[in-house]
């Protein structure tokens, strides 16, 4: 999608893959591995500092590791902004804030505050009036044309059902919503397909995103074909890391040594080159890297 903002490749043909990272360097992978956008999710980022995805860092946290991830890649940067961090003037400031840090969108739950991890139950939803009250002055707070508010589903995770997932969506729209997230935890994508459908229906154009974690065999051309503009893979790089974090770990504490893990992590080289060790400047003549590990 080089070149074209967030808003017209969503709206555009085909589908963007959108990746969960949680950090610079993460970020610069996703990017070289080539996905379109990222997805600066709560879960990951909430994981990185160790606490529970349950509303509990603050916006600013929240912000800077958004801003990390933006100054570390070209990609376009899908702020997962929970419930909108608390009520409509909350929700102004955060677009305000958002927008200007060079953010490309932000994706508000329809959840009450505080909020938790969509597949760890107990979930409130928000009014829905209030909710579309909360996309509308989001939509009113942002300067520019290019960025979005992307107005988040929970009806399928909270079990209120399809009806309730599309007469929101309705209102949403309605209230100047840029895109609509269809969660769900279903172990299929049969609701996604049945959402879809249904919104379809309705004659209403504005794209669709959803969250495959719990359909994960499900390929995101197959949901494109469904309907879907954007699939984000939320939570598979924090856990990739998670579990490659313990098996070094275990082995290192195991042998007490390294060098059996060696070969199986990123050498010393890879690293100062993604980081860009090789544009640092300084009086000591740079060597280069070629000869470590
Ligand atoms: C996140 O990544 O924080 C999300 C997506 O909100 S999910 O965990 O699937 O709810
Ligand atoms: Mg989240």
């Amino acid at each position: 999608m080089t070149g074209k903002t967030l808003r017209d490749a969503l709206n555009g043909p085909g589908y963007l893959r959108v990746i969960g990272t949680h950090d610079g360097l993460t970020a610069t992978l996703a990017e070289r591995a080539g996905f379109d956008a990222i997805w600066a999710g709560g879960l990951g980022i909430s994981a990185s500092y160790r606490v529970a995805d349950a509303g509990l860092l603050t916006m600013t946290e929240f912000l800077g590791a958004a801003v990390g991830m933006h100054n570390a890649c070209r990609l376009p940067i899908v702020a997962d902004a929970d419930a909108g961090f608390g009520d409509v003037n909350v929700v102004r400031r955060m677009v305000q804030l958002y927008e200007a840090a060079g953010i490309d969108a932000v994706c508000i739950e329809d959840k009450q505050y505080p909020k938790r991890n969509s597949f760890c139950g107990g979930h409130q939803l928000e009014e829905p009036r209030s909710f579309a009250q909360k996309i509308a002055v989001a939509k009113a707070a942002q300067s520019g044309p290019d960025f979005m508010v992307i107005a988040r589903l929970e009806s399928l995770i909270a079990g209120t059902g399809m009806n309730d997932a599309l007469a929101r969506a309705k209102l949403y729209h309605d209230a100047g919503a840029d895109a609509i997230l269809i969660h769900s935890r279903a172990p299929h994508a049969e609701e996604i397909r049945e959402f879809c459908t249904r919104w379809r229906r309705t004659g209403r154009d504005v794209p669709l995103l959803c969250v495959p974690t719990t359909y994960a065999s499900v390929t995101a051309r197959e949901l494109a074909d469904m309907g879907i503009s954007g699939v984000i893979y939320a939570n598979q790089v924090v856990r990739a890391a998670t579990k490659a974090v313990i098996d070094v770990l275990d082995s290192i504490a195991k042998h007490d040594s390294s060098v059996d893990v060696e070969s199986t992590i990123t050498t010393l080289s890879e690293l100062f080159e993604l980081t860009g060790m090789n544009d640092v400047l300084g009086d000591v003549p740079w060597q280069g890297v070629a000869d470590l590990r």
